[in-house]
């Protein structure tokens, strides 16, 4: 689809004209989104039908990823890189004096989620468009994202994210397609004409309308579909919600993302969404299965559909198809079972056991009276079936159903053909201590997937410097194939092309600097090491181990030991109920606000912990980073992404060796990345032993006392019972994230980044590394392995338009 500069400000005119009766003079940043929009859509409109319908002439294979999250940001400058145009419309609003980057940021960011889980749904459903899938996501249309953060006095606070105030432009309705789901009531199990069908009594019946958003592919890609559900009163049950408070309680099932489950109604909540956006997507499969493609063999489904279930909480799904295929579409229990596993596969995103849901058996058994009976009978086969194979505690360490709980991940695994990890180490966790009896039964249903990221977006839009440095030495063609970047290291040497690295560096710093000032009133000096740590606010993340360097850094500066220029950058939300993540934050806070304001160490250090971090303000902050904060405890983070997104920005990484940190060290090499701290032994050792007492590493060495005692002997003011939380955290024998036990290797990782920041040359070409080698994380990769391996999809052939 070509569109020219010139017919680009013809429809610019004409929609201002036609919606807001402004010119472009006139027009205001919003309205200006808002028709450029409205171009961009109907560029990818008429593409959006026709593979529409090339996927129901050519039966291809589809797969639905199921996420309760979708973190896709804002959609305005991707769509338009991925239709081609990005360059021509930045340069058509230059010459009418307009700014795209200013126009982009009127577009709300469409936070349906949390962080990398989200982040990684998004980043899968752009690649299988690019690559030529046709991969459909289902998740839920939250009325409110991801809360904004604010901070007050140092504390966060949540305020509502209300990102569809304005009406957001890229959804379409799709009524037609509106599902039935029913919760609560009774079932009895009634015998018709020989098959025992349930009926339901005094159930409450939910409408779920679907809100489709095009995923528009790269250049020659497909455009597919987001499908986001939204609860409705359905029309025919007015009468069965007569107040507004009945109808409000309906649409407060989409209101929000991860309702509080420090609390039974915001549980049941959650509970009600899981069942509800799986419900929906099932059956609206199933009807597009027999209606559209007129296939009344539901044994063939399997080549038709893959279902992808992203971390437990779509898990349901595998007892939700169960129910469509047994009681709807009449399929005995056997077949259905084997259709249910040839369709669904199941990715697990942590080893945290409190992430791995589990739900009260009461409160289920209440919601989703059917669905119940059915887990109910999936775990007593299970159990049958293993009975006399396996020892009878393996069978209850494997079962789903057990102290009154359903275990969402062993419902995951026992239905799937296929249980991923998101990176190698985290697989191997998996297989050998985590979900080590699964392992033993269904060895053959584990494999490997380390996440990807989107290149294009972290290096086309939120660099483009870097990506026409790229064009100019590489040539362009690592726009479509990302392993053209390893030719990048060919300029090792180069000094020409290392200076403009460091130049392109310098000026994202400047422009994140600017910006650090109008957010924040904070001057910060570009040419200091911009040292990030941009993640979500965990224990096992250790944004505390940042802390403890800051405070170290500090104290020798006050003390006139001299380090080179840094600002330390933050960006974190910590879940509302999270009560050591909010004290965390307000340590950071109070450290900042000490560190900034004092004039001894004014120009060596700052500290910036900027609010309400998303994925515009990721665009901002990683192509300015110098150093990438990747510190987890070994063993805890899956896999990690900001690490692969920092990293291709030429960031250089301090990394434990977790996750997707061992990949990136060994795809630079061990010269060019800072790793450090405990193995992954060496943890187990710890927990296996009770070993780990950090009172004695404390007592014993005066660097990390000085450090720690910081916390609770009034340096820092205004934070007291906050320090001391810390502290006592940090020095309690069942402190599981190991923070004073890495202590010391972190500083010497950090003593090393400051040695090589000086060889400025030597940091260029390391940086150089990185960026060549980060091709090894290009999201399109991982999805071509999930498509093979996986779902086994193969590509749509699309006639091109003009
Ligand atoms: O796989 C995407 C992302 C990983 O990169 C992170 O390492 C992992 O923490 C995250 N997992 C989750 C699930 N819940 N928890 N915790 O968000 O997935």
């Amino acid at each position: 689809m070509q569109l020219t500069k010139e017919e680009f400000k013809k429809r610019l005119e004409r929609k201002l004209d036609n919606y807001f009766e402004e010119d472009v003079k006139s027009a205001s940043n919003s309205d200006l989104y808002a028709a450029v929009s409205a171009i961009v859509r109907d560029g990818y409109t008429p593409q959006w039908r026709r593979i529409r319908i090339a996927e129901t002439n050519q039966k291809q294979k589809q797969v639905y990823y199921f996420s309760i999250e979708f973190l896709p940001g804002t959609l305005l400058k991707s769509n338009l890189l991925n239709l081609g145009w990005l360059k021509t419309v930045r340069e058509a609003l230059a010459d009418l004096h307009l700014d795209l980057d200013k126009i982009a940021a009127a577009e709300p960011d469409m936070a349906l989620g949390n962080g990398g889980l989200g982040r990684l749904a998004a980043a899968f459903m752009d690649s299988l468009a690019s690559t030529g899938y046709t991969g459909n996501g289902n998740g839920i249309r939250y009325k409110y994202g991801l809360f904004k953060q604010k901070f007050v006095n140092g504390y966060q606070k949540e305020l509502p994210n209300d990102w569809l105030k304005k009406e957001d432009h890229w959804e379409v309705r799709r009524e037609s397609k509106s599902v039935l789901v029913r919760f609560g009531g009774k079932v009895n199990m009634v015998d018709d004409n020989g098959w025992m069908t349930p009926q339901y009594e005094g159930e409450r019946v939910v409408r779920a309308v679907p809100y489709d958003v095009a995923v528009v592919g790269y250049k020659d890609g497909l455009t597919n579909t987001l499908r986001l559900w939204d609860a409705e009163v359905p029309p025919e049950e007015e009468l069965n919600y007569p107040t507004i408070t009945d109808r409000r309680r309906v649409e407060d099932l989409t209101s929000i993302l991860y309702p509080d489950d420090s609390n039974y109604e915001g549980r049941l909540l959650r509970l009600k969404q899981e069942y509800f956006f799986v419900s929906a997507g099932l059956q609206s499969i199933l009807n597009y299965y027999t209606k559209d493609l007129d296939n009344k063999d539901l044994t063939k489904l399997p080549n038709y559909v893959a279902v992808h279930i992203n971390d437990t909480h779509p898990a349901m799904a595998i007892a939700e198809l169960m129910r469509l295929l047994v009681d709807e579409h009449r399929v005995d229990w056997d077949t259905a079972w084997n259709i249910t596993q040839k369709v669904m596969s199941y990715t697990n995103h942590t080893i945290m056991a409190e992430a791995m849901e589990k739900w009260d058996v009461n409160m289920m058994s209440q919601l989703l009276p059917r669905i119940m009976q059915i887990i109910t009978e999936i775990d007593r086969r299970f159990c049958v079936g293993l009975k006399g194979h396996v020892s009878d505690d393996v069978i209850e360490r494997t079962r789903i159903i057990k102290n009154g709980q359903v275990q969402m991940a062993h419902l995951a695994i026992i239905g799937s053909h296929s249980i991923n990890g998101v990176a190698a180490l985290h697989t191997q966790l998996l297989e050998t201590k985590v979900l080590k009896d699964f392992y033993n039964l269904y060895p053959d249903r584990f494999n490997n997937k380390t996440n990807g990221i989107t290149l294009r977006r972290w290096l086309q839009i939120a660099n483009p410097e870097l990506s026409d440095l790229l064009d100019e030495t590489i040539g362009k063609n690592w726009r479509n194939d990302s392993d053209e970047m390893l030719n990048f290291e060919k300029y090792y040497h180069d000094t020409k092309v290392l200076h403009k690295l460091s130049d392109i560096k310098l000026d994202n710093k400047k422009k994140l600097a600017k910006f650090i000032k109008e957010r924040t009133g904070i001057v910060v000096d570009p040419t200091a090491i911009f040292d990030v740590q941009v993640k979500r606010l965990h224990a096992y993340k250790r944004q505390t181990l940042k802390l403890l360097h800051i405070l170290k850094l500090y104290q020798d500066l006050k003390a006139g030991i001299d380090h080179p220029k840094r600002v330390v950058i933050f960006g974190a939300k910590a879940a509302p109920s999270y009560v050591f993540a909010k004290q965390v934050i307000k340590v950071i806070n109070e450290t900042a606000n000490m560190i900034n304001n004092d004039p001894d160490v004014n120009d060596k250090l700052k500290v910036i912990f900027l609010e309400d971090y998303d994925v515009s303000l990721a665009e901002r902050i990683i192509p300015a980073a110098d150093v990438s904060e990747q510190i987890s405890t070994t063993t805890k983070e899956a896999s990690g992404t900001s690490n692969m997104k920092l990293m291709a920005n030429g960031a250089l990484t301090v990394a434990t060796m977790d996750g997707a940190n061992i990949e990136i060290k060994d795809a630079v090499g061990e010269d060019n990345i800072f790793s450090f701290g405990l193995n992954k032994d060496q943890v187990y050792k710890y927990y296996a032993e009770h070993s780990y007492h950090p009172r004695e590493m404390y007592e014993n060495d005066a660097v990390m006392k000085k450090a720690v005692d910081a916390l609770i002997d009034g340096t820092i003011p205004n934070c007291s019972a906050e320090g001391q939380a810390l502290f006592n955290n940090f020095l309690g024998d069942n402190e599981q994230f190991l923070v004073l036990a890495d202590f010391e290797a972190y500083l010497r990782a950090q003593a090393k980044i400051e040695q090589t920041w000086k060889q400025k040359r030597l940091w260029e070409q390391m940086s150089l590394v990185n960026i060549a080698h980060s091709e090894r994380f290009d999201v399109d990769k991982t999805i071509e392995r999930y498509a093979e391996d996986i779902w086994h999809l193969k590509k749509l052939e699309v006639e091109k338009a003009d």
